[in-house]
């Protein structure tokens, strides 16, 4: 195993890093942004690094500031965490030039699965089913027509290099090809720098069902299930679960099978995921491969029992993994909910400001992954994604429960986040029946996003003040707050303290 690690990410990833570091023993070394001096992963590592301003161009994203720092601190082995420079193919080959081990994928891989074109051949010769549509990029307007008209309209124009949703456009009617082509491949040429647009068969309310793959340099390669991912707006997910409510054993076998295939096709080790959409009929088709540790893994660390990013770390040390796939035998049911700082009341605008105060979900059954503590700092310069709350349980509809009073216990003042979404998600009937697809969320938004009218920040600031003053057990501030508490109950006439309400503001709401 290694002595040191570098951790080329920040906030909750960086952190969850630094945890499996220090459960192996491995010396952590971090890097920072200016913005992020005071953040969290900063103080947990063994050593930080500052490499540059704020924005994340200036600093996360500049590999070779990053490199220079690992080799100036004698890390032997870069983790990427998610985001940033996880899938950037020069990175993870710069990485190996200098020296170091990449913790992922070969570079190789990390190209092969970069392309959607090259990925959606690799995945056909390996028998990976694919959406109907073609494997190279199109010439002209007359050649997407000639193609849709082959498998029927609705069709989707979607960017080689793309993923992320960017560059995409449905078409419906034959006419109106040419001018969805053309708007794509601006699109593409802006996101990704490259033109290039390919045509697959629109696939109408299908669920995203990803399988989590992980496999050692010595060829073996470990299916750990599925993660279901179809509550999401605008190709940001917003709740995933382990395993899916639609998979049943039979499709998760053929599914794995499939996932294994296009996996080794690639030459893929370490830990990926296997995108598919799988439709009302229970056909399932490859998307794209993530190459990379991803946001919701903790659901499938939950119900397989499987430390995801220990073995990322052990995998790039050379290790062998130790279990079969019959060893690998998934129990009861995890749910992750993303915390946002973005306001649900106003459609999900992204909220900054200064998290004055914070109380945390416990208890059983209950893990928080999180990036943030009381006094953090949120900007716009990084991902709204402030925490990860995620639970297990016995069943769905117990892990529903539980992330419900789980939620209840969470409190974030300071900035807004989407924490009361998603307690109206775990009391709608739909979702509390599985009945989602990816079209899903965008069309129930509105009932989902209206709220009572949200308190003014004054009243906001006043009762952190009040949780902060009952929470200090000193004498005389124990009666400021005291008297505090009894006006603020007076004015809710419920006659229960501020800490008490602490667990359930909603119901000031
Ligand atoms: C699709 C599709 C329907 N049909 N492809 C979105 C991002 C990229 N990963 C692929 N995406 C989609 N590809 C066909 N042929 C619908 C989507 C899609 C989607 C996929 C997964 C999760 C959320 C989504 C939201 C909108 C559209």
């Amino acid at each position: 195993m290694f002595s040191k690690l570098l951790i080329a990410n920040r906030g909750e990833i960086a952190l969850r890093v630094i945890r499996a570091c220090r459960e192996l023993g491995v010396r952590s070394v971090a890097v920072y942004s200016e913005a992020d001096a005071r953040a969290p992963h900063v103080r947990e590592a063994d050593e930080a690094v500052l490499i540059g301003p704020a924005p994340s161009s200036e600093s996360y994203l500049k590999g070779d500031v990053i490199i220079a720092a690992a080799v100036r601190t004698g890390a032997e082995a870069i983790h990427p965490g998610y985001g940033f420079l996880s899938e950037r193919e020069w990175f993870a080959r710069a990485v190996r030039d200098a020296g170091l081990v990449w913790i992922g994928p070969p570079a190789e891989a990390i190209a092969a699965m970069g392309s959607k074109t090259a990925a959606r051949s690799l995945a056909i010769a390996a028998g990976t089913p694919v959406v109907p549509g073609t494997t190279s990029a199109l010439r002209d307007a007359d050649e997407a027509a000639t193609v849709a008209d082959s498998f029927g309209y609705p069709v989707l124009l979607k960017a080689a290099a793309g993923g992320g949703g960017k560059g995409m456009r449905v078409v419906h009617r034959r006419e109106d090809i040419a001018a969805a082509l053309q708007s794509a491949r601006r699109e593409a040429t802006n996101a990704f720098g490259d033109d290039a647009v390919y045509v697959e068969k629109y696939i109408v309310g299908p669920r995203h069902v990803e399988i989590q793959v992980l496999g050692d340099q010595h060829g073996t390669m470990l299916l750990l299930g599925e993660r279901e991912c179809s509550v999401q707006r605008r190709h940001q997910k917003m709740i995933e679960e382990a395993p899916s409510i639609a998979v049943s054993d039979d499709l998760r076998e053929r599914m794995g099978t499939a996932a294994v295939a296009a996996a080794r096709a690639a030459g893929y080790v370490n830990a990926g995921t296997c995108e598919f959409l799988l439709d009302a009929t229970g056909a399932f088709y490859f998307l794209e491969m993530n190459t990379r540790i991803q946001v919701e893994h903790p659901v499938t660390e939950l119900v397989t029992g499987v430390d995801l990013v220990q073995w990322q770390l052990r995998i790039a040390a050379g290790e062998r993994l130790p279990f079969a796939q019959q060893d690998i035998r998934p129990r009861g049911w995890a749910m992750e909910c993303r915390i946002t700082s973005e306001d649900p009341a106003n459609s999900f605008l992204p909220s900054t400001g200064r998290v004055h105060f914070l109380h945390v979900p416990s208890g059983p059954g209950v893990r928080w992954d999180s990036g943030i503590e009381t006094g953090s700092e949120i900007s716009l310069h990084y991902d709204p994604m402030l925490a990860k709350l995620i639970v297990w349980a016995p069943t769905r509809i117990e892990a529903i429960g539980r992330m419900h009073r789980a939620l209840l216990e969470l409190t974030i003042e300071g900035v807004d986040t989407s924490r009361d979404f998603h307690l109206r998600m775990m009391e709608n009937d739909d979702f509390r029946r599985g009945a989602i697809d990816i079209q899903w969320l965008e069309q129930h938004l509105q009932a989902l996003s209206s709220v009572a009218p949200p308190r003014t920040g004054v009243i906001r600031a006043a009762i952190a003040a009040v949780l902060l003053a009952e929470r200090d057990r000193s004498a005389p501030q124990r009666a400021t707050a005291t008297a505090t508490t009894g006006a603020a109950s007076a004015a809710t006439g419920n006659g229960v303290s501020a800490w008490t309400r602490a667990g359930r503001l909603d119901a000031l709401r």
